[in-house]
């Protein structure tokens, strides 16, 4: 590896304060928006239908021209108890059947359904019979219910007939404009769905839907909107036995409150909020040529094998901001392996919060993306696992302090398959994260230090404590690899991630002085990584790894990423060594492995590498969209393949990209740490880096950095490292430099912008 020398320049503040150019108003996103679409009606739920939600709430819409279908789902419908995993329901069904529609009819050729997720609106328009049909969906988070709005151009266009169905089994009530059903889950959840709708023109009447309940039938109607609302009374307070307010309560709320509202106004609201967060981050990879920028999705797709589409590359990365967004708010559970679009009762890996990759994964994105709020479902779901989790760790583990978790796990507590004994460990990780990012004192404080010290504490009596005093992990195994044996890496790694976050905490703090200096003692005694006969990063403490083992999870590497340990500056051959295990594992993998991969590579500092797998991630799986047993990629809704579908790989993807551009790992923020030769130009607007700075613009041409204006929101030191000379303010920082990496180091004032520009 080359020796860097590094340019340090000491500059103090005062002088180099610049406001920052609106960073939005530079976004160019070319001829293609940041819009997902397709020219014809989805045939199949996980490949082609789009995905909306509130966080909370939401819908896979299919955009039929007989028959709009309308899956949907609420975040907390949930089997299972304390003991047992349980599975993610699905929720219900809302169909809009149009009358004297042949299903059978040709597809107008201007059909167009798509979904904008620059406002989190869906759109589906064609023309029949001369008649412009125009469908608009959201589902707001303001509101708490999903709005579809039904236009024509012509009055009395719409004769339609609207049904509700429980995924269940419960029978449907009308009365007035609305239907409703509701009922109980075999652990005693109570759940309610219920639309409300309201026409222009024409007339709507209740009437048997054969099957012993009601359906609603509209005639003649110039338009129409159904506000549709699913609540549960799930609460995750253990102390309350899982149960809150009646779901009846919420879901008569929100309809009446949406229906005092007008379109417009439930609308304007949604985008409002949706973009106050969606908005902070904007992207600009190079534009995609017309006509190729214009096609639907899935020609896009297919067309990236052979032409370059770094819009469409832009646009997978938001998509996983707009995911995100849609399926992790504030007062909800976290995003799940599906985020929260599920239409079966029976999801694969039950659609559960899978603790040894997927859950953590999910949320790699929400802090460096500027979506920290997003974040908040992820900690407090870790929180209010906790007192029952206690119970099931001790008593599996007799003696022990703190608590951790299996493999599998519910929203009640209860878990599946193996204990994965770092879990818990790696759940620390994002509610360390959380303040790495925002420098929150008040929530370290009162929230993650609690959190952090228990889960430290189950470590210090589970570490087994050999005769020359390292400390090893007892009987881990590495996902999902391999033996059960001591001092198995991925255990190692996250617990050194684990005490390194907490030593880090307490030092914040000023707490737990001789505790803190304890921890410090015991990770300096953690078994180390080692490097086995082959070059590689081992996996377990017997040099045994197989250098033609192509497992997807490569747990071994976790000090790299999402770990902090390894890095290419700080420990050159522990990272030398970890992409040789990389190269071994190979560059074919499934959803989320790849994403992970991207993750890694643009650690080690290989922008090419990262991009060759992002180019392997922008794959059409299951070509038409039925045959999804032939690898990874993302389907034609650019949800990602795992196959079957798992977001995880769509939120990994982000994260990926996001590493190319900005890492802040280590002490300082590197710009450009792994730029591939494809996105040789480009910028960036709005991410988030450690010690809470905010990028406010990056641009950057022919591989270097042009400017940078990076927003201190606490204060603090800022160290940046540049590929390229970066001149603040006109002020040339001289100094030597070597192999074209440039440090600068600055004490930064809260609340001012600094801005630097190339130094030509
Ligand atoms: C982990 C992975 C699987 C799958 C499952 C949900 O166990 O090994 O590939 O993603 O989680």
């Amino acid at each position: 590896m080359t020796k860097k020398i590094i340019c340090i320049a000491v500059i103090t503040i005062g002088s180099v304060f610049l406001k920052a150019a609106n960073a939005q108003n530079k976004i160019n996103h070319g001829i293609s928006p940041l819009v997902i679409w397709d020219d014809k009606p989805a045939k199949t739920w996980m490949t082609e239908a789009y995905p909306m939600g509130n966080g909370r709430f939401g819908g896979m819409v299919f955009g039929g021209l007989a028959q709009e279908h309308i899956q949907f789902n609420e975040i907390s419908l949930w089997t299972g108890d304390e003991n047992e995993t349980g599975a993610y329901q699905a929720f219900g069904d809302l169909f809009i059947g149009f009358k004297n529609k042949d299903t059978t009819q040709a597809i107008p050729a201007d059909y167009r359904r798509q979904l904008d997720i620059s406002k989190a609106v869906q759109q589906v328009t064609y023309t029949d019979n001369g008649i412009a049909f125009k469908r608009e969906y959201f589902c707001g988070f303001p509101d708490k219910a999903m709005v579809l709005h039904f236009t024509a151009n012509k009055k009395g266009a719409y004769s339609a007939v609207i049904s509700l169905k429980d995924a269940h089994g419960s029978k449907v009530t009308g009365i007035g404009k609305s239907l409703e059903f509701e009922g109980k889950l075999d652990n005693g959840l109570a759940y309610k769905a219920g639309i409300v709708i309201k026409t222009t023109g024409g007339s709507a009447a209740i009437e048997s839907d054969g099957k012993g309940g009601s359906q609603l039938k509209i005639s003649n109607a110039d338009g129409f909107i159904i506000l549709l609302s699913a609540a549960t009374d799930y609460s995750n307070k253990r102390e309350q036995h899982w149960r809150g307010e009646a779901p009846g309560v919420k879901v008569k709320q929100s309809l009446d409150a949406a229906s005092a509202k007008t379109y417009q106004q439930l609308l304007g609201d949604h985008i409002a909020d949706y973009s106050a967060l969606f908005g902070r981050v904007a992207i600009n990879l190079g534009t995609t040529p017309p006509p190729a920028a214009a096609e639907p999705t899935y020609k896009r797709l297919i067309a990236y094998k052979k032409q370059a589409d770094p819009q469409l590359e832009a646009l997978l990365y938001q998509y996983g901001r707009y995911l995100l967004i849609n399926s992790s708010r504030k007062g909800g559970l976290p995003a799940n392996l599906q985020g929260l679009w599920n239409e079966s009762n029976n999801p694969p890996w039950r659609s559960d919060y899978h603790s040894n990759i997927n859950i953590q994964m999910n949320y790699w994105l929400a802090e460096p993306t500027n979506l920290s709020e997003c974040h908040i479902p992820y900690l407090d779901y870790i929180n209010s696992m906790r007192e029952v989790k206690k119970v099931s760790t001790q008593k599996e583990y007799p003696g022990v302090r703190g608590w951790t978790v299996k493999t599998e796990n519910g929203v009640y507590g209860g878990g599946s398959f193996l204990w994965n004994t770092p879990g818990s460990a790696w759940y620390a990780q994002g509610i360390w994260e959380h303040y790495a990012f925002t420098k929150d004192k008040n929530y370290l404080q009162t929230f993650a230090y609690p959190i952090l010290k228990e889960i430290v504490e189950f470590w210090d009596d589970h570490l087994k404590r050999r005769p020359d005093g390292t400390l090893v992990s007892p009987l881990g195994w590495s996902p999902e690899h391999g033996p059960t044996e001591d001092g198995v890496s991925y255990d190692q790694e996250i617990v050194y991630d684990l005490f390194t976050n907490y030593i880090s905490a307490a030092d914040v703090l000023g707490a737990d002085k001789s505790y803190r200096d304890h921890v410090a003692d015991m990770r300096e005694h953690l078994l180390k990584p080692k490097i086995g006969k082959w070059g590689q990063l081992q996996e377990w403490e017997t040099d045994r790894d197989d250098p033609k083992d192509t497992h997807r999870h490569s747990s071994n590497l976790f000090g790299l990423h999402p770990g902090k340990r390894i890095s290419t500056i700080k420990t050159p051959e522990l990272a030398q060594a970890a992409k040789v295990s990389l190269l071994a594992r190979g560059d074919v993998s499934t959803g989320w492995s790849m994403a992970w991969k991207m993750n890694f590579w643009a650690r080690l500092q290989d922008g090419d590498h990262a991009y060759k797998i992002l180019s392997n991630f922008i794959t059409l799986a299951g070509g038409s969209g039925v045959d999804y047993n032939n690898g990874g990629g993302v389907y034609a809704n650019l949800l990602c393949a795992h196959p079957p579908f798992q977001i995880d790989g769509n939120f990994g993807y982000t994260a990926g990209v996001t590493e190319m551009l900005l890492q802040s790992q280590t002490d300082e923020i590197q710009l450009l740490p792994a730029l591939p030769k494809a996105w040789l130009s480009g910028s960036v607007q709005g991410l988030k880096a450690r010690g809470d700075f905010e990028i406010k613009d990056m641009e950057w041409k022919d591989g270097k950095v042009i400017s940078i204006a990076i927003k201190s929101l606490a204060g603090g030191v800022c160290n940046l490292r540049s590929p390229n000379k970066l001149t603040v303010e006109g002020v040339k920082i001289p100094g030597t430099v070597v192999d074209n990496e440039f440090k600068y180091q600055f004490e930064s004032v809260a609340g001012k912008t600094y801005v630097f520009k190339a130094n030509n």
